[in-house]
């Protein structure tokens, strides 16, 4: 068991779980900072404004991925430190732009691999109230595609570039459920707007119509001088039937998985939306124009992977009420058998099931014709981590043994099943702001001390990823 000599490994972070400095250099604020500062969204009622506050400590973030061994680091931008307004016509903040151009030099220098994600959910709060934001399909791609140009032409220097987060989340929690910014919903006890029955899918529409135009700003403009690769980073989990006997179930299985990553990846690879979501949505899930289609269609470089967790699947009744996004189905922790998936963690969605990632890097290669792949995103939380301090906290075994399991699994992808995965970015490189979670779930390798200044100390998982790399990559 293998991996290429080329494989790529570090660590991701994004930029309003870790940045703080909110109010620095001219930053706008996006649509995370008002979000937490709405009631009761927020565990704890915490916001973002000091996080691991690594605006001001570049250098020990630096530090920190060479004491780590690190050779790579998968970072996002904060578009509102860049264009505090965010929109086309508005004025670019130069200190932004300065900030992340010395990080990247700075990455460089002591020879880490940068890869940039433009947009990790913080969308500059001005576009959300001039506009609507993400549900604009005038105004959002185009605002995105100045966004990006400003970027690839300031930061030449940076080879891997993914356009969009996990548009999954931003779509189905901002959109659907309300769980994320800006908290749209149905639940009017939620929310005083949202239609989670239209909303989310226009959304996620318009995501992939910025990715496109982004994508086309890189390859007409900048591709061919800076070579760089440019992709979309898709989350998903892999599913299991819940009675594997039972056709309906199996079905239900690979539809969730349509419903969570074909939903975009189709788009991207086959220039249409999955049959099942035309099915259930009928014309509540948009349809593409040729135009359009023309963006969006072979616009990944790469396929950028997000990847926790495993479910069962148990299917519905064939009548989805019309807030469903999962694809008339349900998800369980046990199958039919009272088998169970993997133990709990502190995030009530994810339970360890590596052998979940081979299947699921096996199932998007079968469907995608074997694309390169880059794991952007791989970790958990631990239940009951904040409960400890150090030094117990340092000793975090159950994420030594996550780590080592999934990235065993994926090696098993690579060299038994002839999958092309060519990296792997472990979520996350410090404890970080954990979205409507707050500060009390951990996903970090590296332990943040909130109450001491942020002052960061690796954990045994962090200390242990070069051991595992370097085990399994082949010596060039
Ligand atoms: C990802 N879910 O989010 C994000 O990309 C990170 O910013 C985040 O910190 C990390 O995973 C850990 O949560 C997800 O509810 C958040 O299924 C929620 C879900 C999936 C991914």
């Amino acid at each position: 068991m293998s991996l290429p000599s080329d494989f790529l490994w570090g660590f991701a972070t994004a930029s309003y779980q870790i940045e703080g400095a909110v109010d620095a250099d001219g930053r706008g604020p996006s649509i995370w900072d008002t979000f937490c500062a709405t009631k009761g969204k927020i565990a704890g009622e915490v916001d973002g404004k000091t996080a691991c506050d690594s605006y001001n400590r570049t250098a020990d973030d630096i530090a920190l991925l060479r004491e780590l061994g690190a050779p790579s680091y998968r970072f996002s931008l904060s578009w509102s430190r860049i264009i505090p307004k965010g929109g086309r016509g508005d004025p670019i903040n130069q200190a932004g732009i300065d900030h992340y151009v010395k990080f990247v030099d700075d990455l460089l220098a002591v020879g880490i691999v940068p890869l940039i994600t433009l947009y990790h959910w913080d969308l500059p709060d001005e576009l959300d109230k001039r506009y609507g934001g993400l549900l604009n399909k005038e105004e959002f791609p185009l605002d995105f595609e100045n966004y990006a140009r400003v970027v690839f032409k300031a930061i030449p220097k940076c080879k891997y570039w993914i356009t969009f987060n996990e548009p999954w989340c931003s779509s189905i929690l901002g959109y659907s459920t309300g769980y994320f910014a800006p908290g749209h919903t149905s639940d009017r006890t939620k929310s005083p707007v949202g239609d989670s029955s239209r909303e989310p899918w226009i959304v996620g529409h318009n995501f992939l119509l910025a990715h496109g135009r982004a994508v086309k700003v890189y390859r007409d403009e900048f591709k061919e001088k800076d070579k760089g690769q440019i992709g979309i980073t898709l989350n998903g989990d892999y599913t299991y039937p819940w009675d594997p006997e039972d056709p309906r179930d199996v079905e239900a299985a690979n539809r969730k998985i349509e419903f969570a990553i074909s939903w975009f990846a189709d788009p991207i690879y086959f220039g249409k939306y999955p049959d099942s979501m035309r099915k259930q949505l009928g014309d509540r899930l948009p349809e593409f124009t040729p135009e359009e289609l023309e963006l969006v269609r072979g616009s990944n470089d790469f396929y950028g992977m997000n990847h926790y967790t495993a479910d069962y699947v148990k299917h519905g009744d064939g009548n989805p009420a019309p807030e469903d996004f999962l694809g008339d189905l349900t998800t369980h922790s046990y199958n039919k058998n009272g088998e169970c998936i993997g133990k709990e963690t502190q995030s009530f969605w994810l339970r360890p099931n590596p052998q979940g990632f081979r299947g699921l890097i096996n199932w998007l290669s079968k469907r995608y014709g074997y694309p390169t792949i880059y794991v952007t995103e791989n970790g958990t939380s631990i239940k009951g981590e904040n409960d400890l301090s150090p030094p117990a906290i340092l000793n975090d075994t159950f994420r030594v043994d996550y780590y080592e399991n999934y990235v065993n699994a994926l090696a098993q992808a690579v060299s038994e099943d002839g999958c092309n995965v060519k990296g792997y970015m472990a979520w996350s490189l410090m404890d970080n702001f954990e979205w409507a979670e707050g500060y009390e779930t951990r996903f970090g390798s590296t332990f943040v001390d909130y109450d001491n200044n942020q002052k960061r100390t690796p954990k045994k998982s962090g200390e242990k990823m070069k051991a595992l790399f370097d085990g399994l990559i082949k010596k060039a």
